[in-house]
């Protein structure tokens, strides 16, 4: 698009943006600040992950879906980030007893793609670096900044500060955000993060013979409650598998041999993939790591300062959906300096308005599926659940969309797609209550209508008769 011709953003197009925080949800930003010509100035605590050759972090792969992809595709990322993707157009279930079953996510075009993180992560850098008018600024940790002069604190490696200003400053610095930390003082700014008792440790299952150990087009899950096993697959042929258990549990395996006793309890047919050595070393590798969901609002500070990603919503990953719902809040975010001109005073707090109602929906959806799967779910629950939602779906398509596939393959805005799931579970239970009603008054009119043939007895013989039968008693 060219704004080139409209005198109103002409003169918006020399303000400076802030993007605090090169991880996902900025880099995407940057680019999306940019292409309005903005002045973009991305501030990351890290070195440049393109240069590093060790990576640390978080999560090694991610399942992308329609709203992340959406998102991307406004930048124009789609393509080459998709062609790096693993498509998984199926859930497989693994049982205790090592029997796999597939369930379709849903029609031929709908999966979700397994992507490497560290490499997103570069190419949305990069391609953020593509256009003129933005800086990447590594090794830039934001330290504090001022809410009434909006001037930013950054220390250097070195230790050095700096100071820097901005028209407005774009918090994309995660979960542990450091931007937020001046919302926290206002009046008026809600807050809640809640721990789960859950950690989470990422394992790698190598290639057998140079190829996939499981089948690749799959996201491997192994459902037994409380503890819970994903695994996605990479480029490279390995599969990464995530093991989510209670930090407690965690704390109970201390040797190698625990490590085997206790997949073999839960998770058999996974030994052989991994190799038991292996299993053995990588466990202790890395100590497991926390999960957090962050919930608050607003997301902006005057015209000064707004939270996205992370930042703004960090959700527990039982939805696959903290990246997508970060990607999709620099999409709304664009949608609305349009229809607003880029007046941050007036795009700001819309953009509160409309984005907080659908990552606090996302935020509760991804806590309630973490309850629902530690509680019931087992390979079997999983199964039943996918089958009955699927099969709904096939009978009544236009009335019943499960809940999954609304989050997943649509951009209905998540608070919407859970009303709509409070209403379908209303009409399935009426409808469930119609077929009882249906059986009962139907039952009693044949009965009524067409007795059981019985012998007719009168009264009087009845009693003599029924002393002739004796009790065993
Ligand atoms: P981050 O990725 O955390 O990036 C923040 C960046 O800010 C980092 O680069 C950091 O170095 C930088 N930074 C931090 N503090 C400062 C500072 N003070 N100054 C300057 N820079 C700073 N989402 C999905 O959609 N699908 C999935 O399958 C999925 N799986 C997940 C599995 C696990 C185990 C976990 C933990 C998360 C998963 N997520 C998934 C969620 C996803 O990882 C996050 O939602 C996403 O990374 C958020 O991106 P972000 O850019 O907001 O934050
Ligand atoms: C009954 C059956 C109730 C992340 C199934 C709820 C999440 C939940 C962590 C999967 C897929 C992407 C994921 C499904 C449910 C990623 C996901 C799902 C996990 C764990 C995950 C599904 C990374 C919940 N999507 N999902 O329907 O396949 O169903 F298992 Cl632990």
């Amino acid at each position: 698009m060219d704004y080139s011709t409209n005198d109103n953003k002409s003169i918006s197009k020399k303000k400076v943006v802030a993007v605090v925080g090169g991880g996902l949800v900025g880099a995407l930003n940057a680019c999306y600040f940019a292409k309005r010509g903005f002045q973009v100035e991305v501030f990351e605590s890290r070195e440049d992950i393109r240069q590093a050759k060790i990576v640390k972090g978080r999560s090694i792969n991610l399942a992308l879906s329609h709203r992340g992809r959406q998102a991307l595709k406004q930048v124009g990322m789609e393509d080459m980030i998709v062609s790096k993707g693993i498509p998984m157009h199926s859930r497989m279930i693994h049982s205790l007893n090592g029997t796999q079953s597939p369930i379709p996510y849903g029609k031929k075009g709908q999966y979700i793609l397994s992507v490497d993180r560290a490499n997103l992560n570069k190419e949305l850098l990069s391609a953020a670096e593509t256009y003129p008018n933005t800086n990447l600024n590594f090794a830039h940790k934001l330290l504090d900044w001022s809410t009434e002069t909006g001037a930013m604190t950054f220390v250097r490696a070195e230790g050095a500060k700096e100071e820097i200003q901005a028209d407005l400053i774009v918090g994309c610095d995660g979960a542990f955000s450091a931007i937020r930390k001046q919302f926290l003082r206002q009046s008026r700014f809600n807050y809640s993060q809640t721990y789960i008792p859950h950690g989470y440790l990422e394992l790698t299952m190598p290639p057998i013979n140079g190829e996939f150990a499981m089948k690749p087009n799959y996201l491997h899950i192994w459902p037994r409650n409380t503890f819970m096993m994903i695994a996605l697959p990479n480029l490279d042929k390995t599969f990464t598998c995530t093991l989510f258990m209670p930090f407690e549990e965690f704390e109970k395996v201390t040797t190698g041999d625990q490590v085997i006793k206790f997949f073999q309890k839960y998770f058999p047919d996974a030994i052989p993939l991994i190799g038991a050595e292996a299993l053995k070393r990588d466990y202790f590798h890395l100590p497991a790591q926390a999960m957090v969901s962050v919930k608050c609002s607003p997301y902006h500070f005057g015209d000064k300062c707004v939270l996205m990603g992370d930042a703004a919503h960090a959700v527990v990953p039982f939805y696959g959906q903290g990246m997508n719902a970060g990607f999709e809040d620099c999409l709304v975010f664009n949608e609305i300096m349009d229809q607003l001109n880029e007046d941050f005073s007036a795009v700001l707090p819309e953009y509160t308005r409309v984005r907080v109602p659908d990552d606090h929906a996302i935020a509760d959806l991804a806590m309630y599926n973490y309850v629902e799967m530690r509680a019931h779910v087992n390979s079997k629950w999983f199964l039943f659940r996918k089958y009955v939602d699927n099969f709904l779906h096939i009978i009544m398509p236009r009335t019943i969309i499960p809940l999954y596939t609304m989050v997943t393959f649509t951009r209905t805005r998540y608070h919407k797609a859970v009303k709509r799931w409070h209403w379908q579970d209303k009409v399935i239970n009426q409808g469930l209550l119609f077929c009882a009603a249906v059986t009962v008054a139907g039952g009693s009119y044949l009965l009524v209508r067409y007795p059981p043939n019985m012998p007719n007895i009168p009264t009087e013989q009845l009693w003599s008769r029924l002393q002739a039968l004796k009790s065993p008693f």
